[in-house]
This record gives C-alpha cells, structure tokens and sequence, in this order.
C-alpha cells in the first residue's frame, strides 16, 4: 500500500535536496574557497531519507563524517548548513564548525562527528534521556561499515541493550571504510549479526530503495518506541564519490560508480517505483527538481558574498552556558 502522498512528495525533495547539494559541493570545492575536508553522501540518500521521515523534531540523531544527507533528512536549514560549510558568521554553528561539526539542536540533530564511532555513545546517552523523560522519543546513531569494526560502537550497543535504551542503530554499509573493502575488513561480513550478537533486534535493507529502508525502520521503532529496548539497521548502499573530496578512488574498478549510478540510483529507483504505481505524476518530480536546483544555487550564491566570523568571534561559544 502507497504511503500518503505528503510524505512521498516531501521524501523525494529531501532526497534530491541532498542529492543536489553534494553534486553541487563536489564542482564548488574545486574552486578552493571551501574550508576544511569534506565527505560528500551523493548515493546514500534513501538511508537518511528512509531513517529520518519516521522521526520527529523531538527524537535526536548522532552523524557522522559525511553528515550533510542526515542534516538534510531531518530538517536543518539548507542555506544555514552551506553558509557553515563555507565558514561564514551566519551558518548554522556559526560558521565555526564546518563540514564535520554541524549540529542543530532544535531539530535534534546532535552534531556531525569527525570521530568515527563517536556518534553511538552520543546517542546512548540522549537515549538514556528519552528513557527518562518517558515521551516515546528515540535517538538514533548514524554510523558506516568502518564504524562497526570500533570499540566505542561496541560499547554502546551493550549499554543500550543493558539499559533498554530506546536507541536504533543505523550502519550505512557502502562497501568502503576510506580505502579499504568491508569484504576485508568486516569480519564475518554481517553487520546486523554482530548487532543481533548483543541481544537487540536488527535488520538488512536495500539501502538504495527509500521504501525498504522506511518500512524496515518503522518496523524496528515500533518496538523501540514502546521500551522493548535498542534495535539495529543495516542498509547497504554505495557513495558515489570518493571517501574524501579530492580521493582518486585507485581502490575501485574503473566502471564500478558509473555502474552503481545506472543501478543504484535511490532517487531514479524512487521515481520508477512512484510512477509505475501510479502514486505520483513524473511531472510533479519535475517540478520539485527544478525548486531543489534553485534553492541549491541561491544557498552557493548567499554564502560566497556572506561574511565569515571575525577574531572577536573567536572566544565566543567556547563553553555552553547553562
Ligand atoms: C577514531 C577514528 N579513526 C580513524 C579515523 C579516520 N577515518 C575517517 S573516516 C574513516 C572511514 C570510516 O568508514 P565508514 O565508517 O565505513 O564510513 P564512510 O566513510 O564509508 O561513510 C576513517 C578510518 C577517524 N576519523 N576516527
Ligand atoms: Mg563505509
């Protein structure tokens, strides 16, 4: 059965959004007027997109290195996040974060993370907050192949099945952690398993179908959300770009993204599956398409002419105050 048409209409944007964004991040930094490293998440759309439509502003998500999608997906500002990533006064953290450190806590985004692994005992513990505060919120942790091979990771998935924390652990398995294959690297090569290991429910899923991720999801939270403790997703997707911006990706066959473009598109997969159900017109797509394209191109134009923080700026929002 069809999901309402709002939510397909608002998955698709959230989907070409990112996708737009990191295509158009990857011709910008070439330009050299980009601070600091980044990690685009073109190809992995369907996995925020999928995850983060079944959460609310009051659950929270912990991100990782290539944090730009799971911004997106659960709803910071598109032009306050690409006036961070350009180091200006008016982003989202003040343009004193970046690329790996933006966080949005009004809509429970806790913060990219540079720290592999980081992300999960984050999340433990705003899952231990959500036990308490007994509202039926969760909190989810974002994580790749390469961050389930961390002892941190490992540390957290026992505490939160220990503690009953209503805690869902997301590992975007795209094949790499930076040069190298998690056919080599991941023992057994089965992620959920090892989740499933620690006591908690855990699921595979077709990380490139936005469908198969938000029904894999929604399944996993409803336990979850109703105190039956941590749960675990495995979605196995593809980057399409390199792991860094600037990688010569020699660790992949030549073809191997073309191919992965032509066969593991989320969103070309998404707008088969719309239309040939007859859920949604091609046409509205379109449309959509082309406000993404003009929102993306606005967010480039208002940073390059925005204005980056001073050195008065430089001692504040040191320390929180409480
Ligand atoms: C604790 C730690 N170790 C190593 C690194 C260097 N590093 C940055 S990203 C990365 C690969 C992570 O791979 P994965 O978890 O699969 O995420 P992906 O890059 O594929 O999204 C590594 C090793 C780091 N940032 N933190
Ligand atoms: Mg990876």
């Amino acid at each position: 059965m069809s999901l309402p048409k709002d939510l397909l209409l608002r998955a698709y944007r959230q989907m070409k959004t990112i996708r737009e964004f990191e295509e158009r991040l990857h011709v910008e930094i070439q330009t050299g007027e980009i601070p600091g490293f980044t990690h685009l998440y073109s190809g992995q759309e369907a996995v925020a997109v999928g995850v983060c439509e079944n959460l609310s502003d009051q659950d929270w998500i912990a991100s990782t290195h290539r944090g730009h999608g799971h911004c997106i997906a659960k709803g910071c500002d598109v032009q306050g996040m690409m006036l961070e990533i350009y180091g200006r006064r008016d982003g989202l953290c003040k343009g004193k974060g970046g690329s790996m450190h933006i966080a949005d806590m009004t809509k429970g985004m806790l913060g990219a993370n540079a720290i592999v692994g980081g992300g999960p005992p984050i999340a433990v513990g705003a899952g231990i907050a959500c036990k308490i505060a007994k509202r039926g919120n969760v909190a989810v942790a974002f994580g790749g192949d390469g961050s389930a091979n961390q002892g941190t990771v490992f540390e957290a998935m026992n505490l939160a099945v220990v503690l009953r924390a209503p805690v869902i652990f997301v590992f975007e398995n795209n094949g790499y952690s930076e040069h190298t294959g998690a056919s080599y690297a991941v023992g057994s090569g089965d992620i959920a398993g090892r989740a499933r290991g620690f006591g908690m429910a855990a699921e595979t899923c077709d990380g490139s179908d936005f469908f198969a991720v938000y029904d894999t999801m929604a399944k996993l939270l409803k336990s979850v959300r109703t105190g039956g403790g941590p749960a675990a997703l495995e979605a196995k997707t593809t980057r399409f770009f390199g792991h860094f911006e600037g990688d010569p990706m020699l660790y992949r066959a030549k073809d191997e993204v073309a191919r992965h473009r032509e066969q593991m598109d989320c969103l070309r997969i998404f707008r088969d599956r719309v239309s040939k159900e007859g859920w949604l017109q091609l046409a509205e797509l379109d449309a959509i398409d082309d406000q993404v394209m003009a929102l993306i191109d606005k967010s480039v134009t208002t940073s390059r002419a925005a204005t980056p923080p001073s050195a008065s700026d430089l001692l504040t929002d040191v320390y929180v105050s409480y």
